[in-house]
């Protein structure tokens, strides 16, 4: 990593007042510079905390959406235009809108990724880490839409018993990983605990020993006793997870498991996007009012 990049950016930093998010999945470098890391929804909520007038967000266009709906007053910069996430792309509004009509009177969840349009559209929101307690919170005698992953939908629906009515969109880096992949793995380290994300197939999920979200893996390295872990989630949070624990060891499940949209942060990225204020992602008032309530019900239920 160049010192001059690192000063420049600390330079423009200042002068733009702006803070730096780096979410789990960022590349090392990335994480180093940034003010937060953390998951998409935790970094947003610490920003809008923040005087900053600029946030940038090393992520991918629905987490700078959902700081931009948090803080409506700042400026959210995504430092790379083309970093979507193809599965919150995986459904529209007027998608939404007619799987909607398909169930009058059910209760629409979606997952934290996921455009500020089927979020305003959605009565709750949810996070991989708080889905399971958002979902027992909801009455029993109302269906309910999850959105768009099948399968976070189909871990809830498995470990909460409720019978969810699934969109069947999905991250497409989290189902390249593969149960072989688990079993290799732990062939070449016995001793390993293995933590996968709730986005995995219901195949590596059973073949894992713990789910969780990217924070509950942070808080999980940190506490257990154990000393080796297999993760299954997009690599990156394999930087945070060595940096945090330098006496344990961790190994990525499969090379595969990397997001190309992620990964199009670059140091460099960043330094355009304080030198030319690019680009700006907004949300037009009246999905950003709407999807805020589907956000604000969420933290009313799981805080
Ligand atoms: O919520 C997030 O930021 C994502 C994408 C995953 C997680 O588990 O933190």
């Amino acid at each position: 990593m160049s010192p001059e990049i690192i000063e420049k950016i600390r330079t423009l930093k200042k002068q733009r007042k702006a803070v730096i998010l780096a979410h789990n999945y960022q590349p090392g470098p990335i994480q180093d510079i940034a003010d937060f890391t953390g998951d998409s929804l935790g970094l947003s909520i610490e920003a809008a905390k923040t005087d900053a007038e600029v946030i940038v967000f090393c992520g991918v266009r629905f987490m700078a959406e959902t700081a931009a709906v948090l803080s409506p007053d700042k400026t959210v910069l995504l430092p790379a235009q083309d970093a979507g996430c193809p599965m919150a792309d995986m459904i529209d509004a007027s998608q939404l809108r007619q799987l909607k009509a398909q169930y009058p009177g059910a209760l629409v969840v979606c997952y934290v990724n996921s455009t500020a349009e089927v979020k305003a559209l959605s009565d709750y929101c949810c996070t991989s880490s708080n889905a399971l307690q958002l979902v027992r919170s909801l009455p029993e005698d109302r269906d309910i839409i999850f959105v768009p992953d099948k399968n976070l939908g189909g871990f809830v629906a498995e470990k909460t018993g409720r019978p969810l009515i699934l969109w069947p969109g999905y991250c497409s880096t989290h189902v390249c990983i593969l149960p072989e992949d688990v079993i290799m793995a732990r062939r070449e380290h016995p001793a390993a605990v293995v933590l996968a994300h709730p986005e995995c197939t219901p195949q590596v999920r059973a073949a894992a020993d713990e789910l969780l979200s990217t924070g509950q893996m942070l808080k999980f390295a940190k506490a257990s006793s154990a000393q080796e872990f297999i993760i299954a989630t997009e690599k990156g949070i394999l930087h945070t997870l060595r940096k945090e624990n330098p006496d344990k060891r961790f190994y990525a499940v499969s090379q595969k498991a990397v997001c190309p949209n992620v990964k199009k942060i670059t140091l460099e990225k960043v330094v355009w996007a304080l030198e030319d204020m690019q680009y700006q992602i907004t949300v037009p008032a009246s999905i950003r009012a709407e999807a805020k309530k589907a956000l604000d019900r969420m933290l009313e239920v799981t805080p």
